[in-house]
């Protein structure tokens, strides 16, 4: 298939250029490790893939960006190599820590706070490959690939930054490269990294949506007060179906 035909080679009417950010719809967090329907929410993370597949096939985006999380095996988030770092945990030094819980590293990056997940994403593993059901549409200037997570003492739920604002990504300067002003987010997961990549893309001032009925939730609660917080500060939280009508 032609690549113009999946991704639009022009604007949209209105001189808004529009891309869309499918954040992170890999395998770990669909069947693996931290798959969705382990988690408290207990979604199925397939269910965003027909969504995002239509949305693809049917709306002439300018630039389609797909994010991994790309994570060493020797990850700060992983719960699996918490006594490896030990050394490093700011407080309770021996209290019991238990997947899930969120510990303050006092290094190697200084006061970090994070989440012990199960190990997911493990770059270059199955795992880490987006569902195969996903539809990429064939490679060109504008389809882009973004791996975040890789420096093993800082996590990233964001697709544009680290967790402490210290290092980018390239996905601001890619998309600013081919001017994008509209950006649409959708993905895994709400309360992480989808809405902190919403929440990025609107602070680095491009209009910023997030697609609800395209994206999944770790937890019901989180992603309900991540949608909350981020409708107040001005992100538009729309469906799949309202996007044809606001590009
Ligand atoms: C994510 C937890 C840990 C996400 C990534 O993609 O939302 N969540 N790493
Ligand atoms: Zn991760």
């Amino acid at each position: 298939m032609n690549s113009n035909s999946a991704v639009s080679a022009g604007r949209s009417s209105s001189n808004h250029v529009n891309a869309l950010i499918v954040v992170d719809v890999q395998n770990c967090f669909i069947t693996g490790n931290l798959a969705l329907s382990k988690a408290p929410a207990g979604q199925d993370g397939a269910k965003v893939v027909p969504i995002i597949n239509d949305l693809i096939r049917t709306v002439p985006f300018h630039v389609i960006a797909y994010t991994y999380d790309w994570h060493p095996r020797n990850h700060i988030s992983f719960f699996d190599n918490l006594n490896s770092r030990r050394k490093y945990l700011k407080f309770n030094q021996n209290r019991t820590i238990n997947m899930y819980d969120e510990v303050i590293y006092t290094g190697p990056k200084v006061g970090t706070k994070q989440i012990l997940w199960p190990s997911h994403c493990v770059q270059d593993t199955e795992e880490a490959a987006l569902h195969k059901d996903l539809y990429v549409p064939s490679a060109s200037n504008n389809v882009i690939h973004i791996r975040k997570g890789t420096d093993p003492d800082i996590d990233s739920y964001s697709a544009f930054a680290d967790n402490n604002r210290v290092k980018k990504t390239d996905l601001d300067k890619k998309l600013r490269e081919r001017n994008v002003t509209h950006v649409f987010v959708a993905g895994l997961a709400i309360d992480y990294c989808v809405g902190g990549t919403a929440l990025d893309a609107f602070e680095l001032n491009y209009t910023t949506y997030l697609i609800e009925d395209a994206s999944g939730s770790i937890a019901f609660e989180s992603a309900k007060r991540k949608i909350e917080y981020l409708q107040k500060r001005g992100i538009g939280i729309i469906q799949a179906n309202d996007v044809k009508t606001l590009i």
